[in-house]
């Protein structure tokens, strides 16, 4: 048995739980991905209450429907009440890197369309400053080759994310070593080259993040 992993396990658990009882009846929630909100879409279904949901993934779709939420198409929704999503890195000014996973641009459009956003992660996740994890780059598969080019000249190592390709189709360049160190530049620097759909670099407005150690949860507020 790996203690860490059920620690970290019971720690991912935990952050979701306390998240979760932020959901109020008649609510629209968006549904993040990754095993963190995978366990607070076990925690809405069991509340029980009268929401509706919407997801940021096929299998988050799936197991909310397996638990009894109600899934609406998100492509017919333009505001969410409340989106409780996962993430790669977490740092105190709320930026984050999410998308190992590879669910990133759906998340984003999610978070982008919802009032308010949560993001629960267990202690690991939780840096001084984002920039370790890998920043995955959803690419237009007829641009791969200029794409992987270009980001060649803003990071150490951009890597395709072998025989993967996201829910919309696209494949994946993992990239670490950003050779910046002003994340907002870097994110409107990738969203100006042509080709890329969508990255992890998340600095969105996330209003509280639930990050749980060894059984204590911590509520990070903005
Ligand atoms: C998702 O949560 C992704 O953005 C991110 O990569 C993932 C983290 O996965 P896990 O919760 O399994 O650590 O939102």
């Amino acid at each position: 048995m790996d203690v860490v992993a059920d620690c970290t396990d019971a720690d991912k658990r935990l952050a979701a739980e306390a998240a979760a009882r932020e959901v109020r009846a008649g609510m629209l929630v968006g549904l993040g991905t990754g095993s963190t909100a995978a366990h607070a879409i076990r925690a809405i279904g069991a509340a029980g209450l009268a929401i509706e949901a919407v997801a940021t993934s096929e299998a988050s779709a799936a197991l909310a429907r397996s638990v009894g939420i109600r899934v609406r198409d998100f492509a017919g929704v333009a505001r969410v009440d409340l989106t409780i999503d996962g993430a790669d890195e977490i740092d105190d000014r709320f930026r984050a890197i999410k998308g190992a996973g590879g669910a990133m641009l759906r998340e984003k459009v999610v978070a982008a369309a919802s009032d308010r956003m949560v993001v629960i992660a267990d202690a690991s996740k939780r840096v001084a400053t984002i920039g370790a994890a890998k920043l995955p780059v959803e690419v237009l598969p007829f641009a791969l080759c200029y794409v992987a080019d270009a980001l060649a000249a803003m990071f150490g190592v951009v890597e395709a994310r072998a025989g993967y390709l996201t829910d919309n189709g696209n494949p994946v360049l993992d990239c670490r070593g950003a050779r910046v160190d002003n994340w907002r530049d870097l994110a409107r620097r990738l969203d100006a080259v042509p080709g890329v759909i969508g990255h992890g670099l998340f600095l969105l407005e996330v209003d509280a993040a639930y990050i749980a150690d060894h059984g204590t949860v911590t509520r990070l507020e903005r």
